[in-house]
């Protein structure tokens, strides 16, 4: 078994186990070549052997503990019927949603249908993949994925769906619900098709507070959960409630989650004192360190390893890697952690 899905199991791996988020990505040559080669992001999503390839690259450079499959949260309500696009160096862009009548009546089959290539490659990584190596099903949150559904885009301060949680909730519930239900089926495809652990990120968790936490964002992905466990009852799964702050809290309390994965704002003495003991934790080197490398990251490696490395812990950074990140600085987290 791998010693990644043996910490979701609660066990203590000493060194911990090691994956960053996005580490399939421009900051390597060979991602560029292949994304180039493709044409667009979402070819390379959607081409099984093109996905498997990248998906692979960064455990052939790093030696990564987990592979993560190559997709994005965005394909969801791409197999729904919005359309979605993404603008070179800019980011994803989809056709907005005015309201939840824009959107077809859930068709389990066709958003199954479309998303196809995904477990496509899903197969194709898990046959190609060691043993040892674990692999990553994943999907945005519904608050997260809703939030680029109603702006047509990313937003620094999710105006545009506060806006319908404020004045139309009903509006942005049947949205949700419809999530809810996408999610858990494409989940548990992914599992079917040879995923050993999923991860729901819920990246824009932070704009949410008290009750419009509970409601936006812990009840959907509670659902989410208990629909997935219904058909896999022993499915380890991270949630990563960013900048969630007491969130984390919540969805430890609240969630039978494995595993939470840390934004870099969380303290780790709050963390060890108050999540450890209940779930594994994952996290969280701030990615503009990994940029920086040096002594500064070696520095924030030691303090990880020393207040949560006595309990089941994953390394990883906050957030995604950035685009800039000198790839020495990715060999150096990893030497450091493990003791070389
Ligand atoms: O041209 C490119 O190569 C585009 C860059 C890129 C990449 C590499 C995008 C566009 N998506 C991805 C892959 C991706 N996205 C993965 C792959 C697996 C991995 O190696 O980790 C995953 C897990 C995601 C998830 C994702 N997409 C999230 C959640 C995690 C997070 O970073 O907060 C979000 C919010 C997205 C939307 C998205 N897709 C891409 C971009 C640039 C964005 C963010 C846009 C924005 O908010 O402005």
């Amino acid at each position: 078994m791998s010693s990644f899905i043996s910490v979701l199991q609660g066990e203590t791996m000493t060194p911990p186990p090691i994956w960053l988020m996005r580490q399939a990505g421009r900051y390597l040559p060979e991602y560029r070549e292949v994304r180039a080669k493709a044409g667009g992001f979402l070819d390379l999503c959607y081409r099984p052997e093109l996905a498997a390839e990248v998906t692979l690259q960064p455990i052939r450079r790093f030696d990564f503990d987990a592979a993560i499959i190559f997709s994005d949260i965005l394909v969801v309500p791409h197999a729904l019927g919005q359309r979605l696009w993404f603008e070179e160096g800019e980011g994803p862009r989809l056709d907005p949603i005015g309201t939840a009548g824009d959107l077809s009546p859930y068709d389990g089959e066709k958003l199954l249908s479309h998303l196809e290539p995904v477990f496509e490659a899903v197969a194709q990584t898990r046959a190609e993949l060691d043993d040892e190596k674990a692999l990553i099903g994943f999907c945005g949150a519904p608050w997260t994925v809703a939030s680029y559904m109603i702006a047509g885009r990313g937003t620094p301060d999710l105006a545009p769906i506060r806006a319908v949680a404020k004045e139309a909730p009903e509006r942005l519930q049947t949205v949700i619900d419809l999530l809810v239900e996408a999610s858990s089926d494409y989940l548990c495809r992914k599992v079917e098709a040879g995923v050993d652990c999923l991860q729901i990120f819920e990246s824009w968790a932070g704009v949410l507070e008290g009750a419009d936490f509970d409601r936006w964002s812990l009840e959907p992905v509670g659902r989410i959960i208990e629909r997935v466990r219904r058909q896999h009852p022993h499915i380890p799964i991270i949630v990563f409630p960013r900048k969630s702050g007491e969130g984390y809290l919540k969805v430890v309390e609240r969630l039978p989650v494995q595993a939470v994965s840390l934004d870099q704002t969380v303290d780790l003495e709050w963390a060890k004192e108050v999540l450890q003991s209940n779930v594994a934790l994952q996290g969280n080197i701030d990615p503009g360190l990994l940029i920086e490398g040096g002594d500064g990251l070696q520095r924030a490696v030691d303090t990880l390893l020393e207040t949560l490395g006595n309990g089941p812990l994953i390394v990883n950074l906050g957030h995604g890697i950035d685009k800039t990140t000198p790839i020495e600085h990715v060999h150096q987290l990893v030497d450091r952690v493990r003791g070389r």
